[in-house]
């Protein structure tokens, strides 16, 4: 049997995390654990979390403040390594990726070593963004495909699967980035070395509740990240 940990970044999502949580664990995976990784959140969510740790697997990693989504995620992920876990998820706490599709990822994990869900092959797709949204998001991908020569065609997504061997072969010490650059970084580097990458389409739903933590500074980083990448490795 192989160990699944989905790592839960969390900025103030205490109308989002109980119910994540307890949707994820009605879904009846085998040997599934969730890890949050929250920022110290003003709002409260780690109570919430550290509540709900004596009815379901869930580990909490509390940190002092707000350190940005990709040091969170790395901190995450070397804890779901020192865990032992087989195949590790990054995934949004505020709905966006839907809990129903972990279990299609984790059957295409099984022939992959990363797995992404993504809102750009057939099938997939994006709800609740207005036009500009979507032109910048697109517009930022291209370019960065066109690029860094990356074969996904969902580069920022959110929602993936990794099998721990991946994330224990990448030096995550070297990586620095944040926002959506983060994701590109991940990305770039499990290409160049030669993971197989697929992708599943998956319909991401913008949050219903709370607020986005990303901002303008976050798609410069993803430029600036970009141009890095290109140039100095
Ligand atoms: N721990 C931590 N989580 C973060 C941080 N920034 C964002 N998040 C979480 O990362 C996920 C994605 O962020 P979100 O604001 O939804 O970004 P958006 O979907 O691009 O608007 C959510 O679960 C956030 O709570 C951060 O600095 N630290
Ligand atoms: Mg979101």
């Amino acid at each position: 049997m192989s160990k699944t940990i989905l790592v839960i970044p969390t900025y103030n999502e205490k109308e989002n995390i109980e119910k994540l949580i307890t949707k994820i664990f009605a879904l009846n995976i085998s040997e599934l654990e969730i890890l949050v990784v929250d920022d110290n959140s003003p709002d409260g969510t780690a109570s919430i979390v550290e509540k709900l740790s004596g009815q379901f697997p869930i580990h909490l990693l509390k940190r002092e403040g707000k350190l940005g989504l990709g040091s969170a995620y790395i901190a995450g992920f070397k804890k779901a390594l020192s865990l032992g876990a087989d195949f590790i998820f990054e995934m949004d706490a505020d709905f966006s990726h839907d809990p129903d599709d972990v279990p299609r990822m984790i059957e295409a994990a099984q022939h992959a070593d990363l797995v992404i869900g993504s809102r750009k092959i057939k099938g997939g797709g994006v709800i609740g963004w207005g036009w500009t949204r979507k032109f910048m998001s697109n517009g930022a991908m291209w370019f960065s495909r066109l690029l860094l020569g990356l074969k996904a065609k969902d580069v920022t997504a959110g929602f993936r699967c990794f099998r721990s061997d991946v994330l224990k072969t990448l030096d995550l010490d070297n990586i620095n980035s944040n926002g959506y650059a983060f994701q590109e970084e991940l990305l770039y580097k499990t290409q160049k070395a030669g993971f197989r990458i697929t992708e599943i389409p998956v319909t991401f739903i913008d949050r219903q509740e709370g607020k986005s933590k990303l901002s303008k500074k976050d798609i410069i980083e993803f430029f600036i990240v970009m141009i890095k990448l290109r140039f100095t490795l």
